[in-house]
């Protein structure tokens, strides 16, 4: 069985939620993101992203990392695409051209969404929204979601999920990454079939297995 190394409020989320949607067991190792531990670096902490072990698996010092034999994955999206295509089914490609689609969607979503998308939570998360220079900077990055989401509505207005008309990996991909910029709730205003398309990927029961699951995880353990 692989084994995920991360926690619930992580982007292991994109990878839980794969597994739940696909029925795939997977070992979840719980290693605490660095931050939400008091002293990472005792002696007696538990296993986090500054542990040594940790480290020595993967010298980035972050999750999710994926183990599956002697494959070791650590980014989130691209353990997807590998979960996918290996026991995915329908939820993974059927040939290449889908292939090349899927692993188009979730470059889109690093490289164009991930970024404004993070910075946007973080000035909610981080109590900065109702600050002069937070509205400011959330609206930098509203700004700047502008053409990858305009790019996304002209898509999501003709077709009801990203590639091969079913639910894929590069749904998950997507609306995980995207999630982050609903943090701000008019971020979507000019987005109407992305905002209810991100409302039908989050209606799935497997994403909301993967979200209690995740709200039960305490923040600061
Ligand atoms: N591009 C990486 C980013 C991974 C990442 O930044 N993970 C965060 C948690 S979501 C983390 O582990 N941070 C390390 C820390 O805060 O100590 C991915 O998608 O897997």
């Amino acid at each position: 069985m692989p084994t995920l190394y991360g926690t619930h409020r992580s982007r292991a989320t994109r990878n839980l939620w794969l597994a739940a949607e696909i029925g795939l067991e997977l070992e979840l190792r719980q290693v605490w993101q660095a931050y939400r531990l008091d002293r990472p670096e005792g002696p007696d902490a538990a296993l986090n992203t500054r542990s040594r072990e940790f480290l020595a698996l993967s010298p980035m010092g972050a999750i999710p990392v994926l183990v599956d034999g002697d494959l070791v994955l650590t980014e989130s999206l691209a353990i997807n695409l590998y979960l996918a295509r290996r026991h995915g089914g329908d939820l993974g490609p059927r040939d290449e051209g889908e292939n090349a689609l899927m692993t188009q969607w979730t470059l889109f979503a690093a490289t164009s969404l991930e970024g404004p998308g993070h910075a946007i939570q973080n000035a909610y998360t981080y109590g900065r929204s109702d600050s002069d220079g937070g509205r400011e900077e959330i609206a930098d990055m509203v700004e700047k979601l502008g053409r990858p989401l305009r790019a996304l509505e002209a898509h999501l207005s003709r077709e009801a999920h990203l590639v091969g008309g079913r639910f894929t990996v590069a749904d998950i991909n997507v609306a995980e990454v995207l999630r982050y910029a609903q943090a701000h709730e008019p971020a979507l205003d000019d987005a109407p079939s992305v905002r209810a398309w991100l409302a039908a990927c989050q209606a799935r029961p497997a994403f909301r297995a993967m979200w209690e699951r995740r709200s039960a995880e305490p923040m600061w353990p």
